[in-house]
């Protein structure tokens, strides 16, 4: 399979495009490879974990991550001024942008991740079920191209049957998405996510695809190196998850058989080498009643999720990632690899789900981690310090493994149990109730698990919530507006934004 040669570039010095527990876990793995790392932060973080694990660390600009984390000029100059040769971006951030990505391969450095021309075109959903034409790829019932007639799509829409979802293009992570129930309601709708699209993504392009209305959202990892060699990682099930933010994700999913994981993880393959993907990459599927599955799209960065994977496979993908950007093959085959035991992570949130999931930003006043076999806390924060408002609210990530998933789950009910956090609200006691919950212990779950099983509110209360998260950003970006802030310690017992919700 691999190519006799393996010329391959050296990679001295890494710098790492993100923040918090992100850019901790890369930099452990440059570390074990002998590679120097830098960390570049903002006014915000100049305290954080990261910048202090790093071997030399560089402040990019104020808090608000478009003043710092998301400037590519900056990131570029920042690898100029210290050396570094290659850009790991994490995810969230630049870690998607083709452009950057070719800013990058312009400026002469590496950029651990696929060619912008694969980024960009699994960037978009359209373009990217287009390639995936090239194989025989099963995809949900619906328009391959973008609407530009709405009578013409409507008669489409009764041709695929509803309930139909209207998606945009540019979309990701569930945003611009709009359920439509009957042909009464699609012209209004469609007019509706045009606008929402155009606004949110500066790209109005939609498309339809039928509804499948009891979906598992299950997703494979994928890696292909520089030589032609693709392999899949086999699958993660991310089912559980709210306002289309993962709360659950577990590796292998209960509900795959072997047939269909293998079917499946082909699938994966294909999909990865119609754009050539090189680097490390997930294909996103969904998997109906009748265990069908459909590609959706694919994610062309290392995922939060991904520990969940490097646990029952054994291998490192941030190493795998670094290896591959460097030149080298992939140094074992599919058939070499092999599901080992269960593993299931918690992302662990500074959120209240009492509240409907509302952001919690604090100070940690307590802050313990869970110990023990079987037991990986990937976090960004220590016991005093804040958690910022401009950025993600996850605090950790909590991984439990095992020998099988009953094992993995008493595991992760035992580490939740273990885990002290005051000062702050957090997703573990909500992560203990869908680990006691019956239909997750059972298998017997789709994506409606959280608003099925957890009275967090109603859809209306959902938008409530958004438009109260974004208001509460405002007025905290209005309220720093002025400030330059200092190396000075994080001591404030009550964040401004706890202060704030009183207003609302
Ligand atoms: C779907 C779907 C059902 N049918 N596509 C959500 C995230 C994005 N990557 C794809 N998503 C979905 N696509 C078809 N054809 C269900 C989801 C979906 C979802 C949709 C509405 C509300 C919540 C959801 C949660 C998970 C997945």
């Amino acid at each position: 399979m691999s190519t006799a040669t393996n010329a391959h570039v050296k990679i001295p010095k890494l710098l790492i495009a993100n923040r918090g527990e992100i850019a901790l876990r890369i930099m452990r793995s440059a570390k074990e490879m002998g590679i120097k790392t830098v960390a570049v932060f903002s006014e915000a973080d100049r305290n954080a974990l990261h910048v202090r694990y790093a071997d030399e660390a560089i402040c990019i600009g104020p808090a608000p991550s478009n003043q710092s984390y998301l400037v590519g000029e900056k990131i570029i100059q920042a690898c100029k001024d210290t050396g570094a040769v290659a850009i790991h971006p994490g995810y969230g951030f630049l870690s998607e942008n083709a452009v950057f990505a070719q800013q990058v391969a312009d400026a002469g450095l590496i950029l651990v991740g696929p060619s912008p021309q694969a980024m960009q075109i699994m960037g978009n959903k359209l373009s990217a079920k287009a390639a995936a034409l090239k194989y025989q790829i099963p995809m949900v019932p619906g328009t391959e191209e973008a609407i530009t007639d709405i009578a013409e799509a409507k008669l489409r829409a009764v041709e695929v049957g509803f309930p139909i979802l209207i998606k945009a293009a540019a979309g990701g992570g569930g945003k611009g998405m709009r359920i439509v129930d009957g042909v009464d309601d699609f012209e209004e709708q469609m007019h509706l996510a045009v606008s929402e699209a155009t606004s949110a993504f500066g790209d109005g392009a939609v498309f339809i695809e039928r509804y499948v209305t009891s979906p598992r959202h299950i997703e494979i990892q994928v890696l292909g190196d520089e030589h032609g060699n693709i392999v899949h990682l086999f699958e993660r099930e991310c089912s559980v998850q709210r306002r289309h933010q993962k709360v659950v994700e577990e590796a292998p999913s209960s509900v795959l058989t072997p047939d269909i994981r293998e079917r499946m993880g082909k699938c994966a393959v294909d999909v990865a080498r119609s754009v050539n993907y090189t680097g490390a990459g997930t294909v996103e599927f969904i998997l109906d009643e009748n265990l069908d599955f459909f590609f959706l799209e694919m994610n062309t960065r290392l995922q939060v999720e991904h520990p969940v994977t490097e646990l029952i496979t054994g291998i490192d993908l941030v190493k795998e990632q670094i290896k591959i950007a460097s030149g080298e093959a992939l140094t074992f085959t599919q058939e070499e690899l092999k599901i080992n035991g269960h593993a299931i992570e918690l992302r662990v949130y500074a959120e209240d789900p009492k509240n409907n999931f509302l952001p919690d930003i604090g100070t940690l006043q307590t802050y313990k981690t869970p110990k023990g076999n079987g037991v990986r806390v990937d976090d960004g924060f220590e016991q005093g310090m804040e958690i910022p408002i401009y950025y993600d609210p996850m605090i950790a990530k909590l991984i439990t493994f095992g020998k099988d998933r009953d094992e993995a789950i008493k595991r992760m009910v035992r580490a939740i149990d273990e885990y002290e956090i005051t000062g702050i609200e957090t997703t573990l006691g909500f992560g203990k109730f869908v680990m006691q919950h019956e239909a997750f212990t059972s298998g017997n779950f789709d994506t409606h698990f959280v608003n099925k099983y957890f009275d967090a509110g109603s859809a209306e209360k959902t938008k409530e919530t958004e438009a109260l998260i974004a208001a509460l950003v405002a007025v905290e970006l209005f309220a720093h507006r002025n400030e330059i802030k200092t190396t000075e310690a994080t001591t404030v017992e009550t964040s401004n934004w706890r202060k704030n919700r009183n207003k609302f």
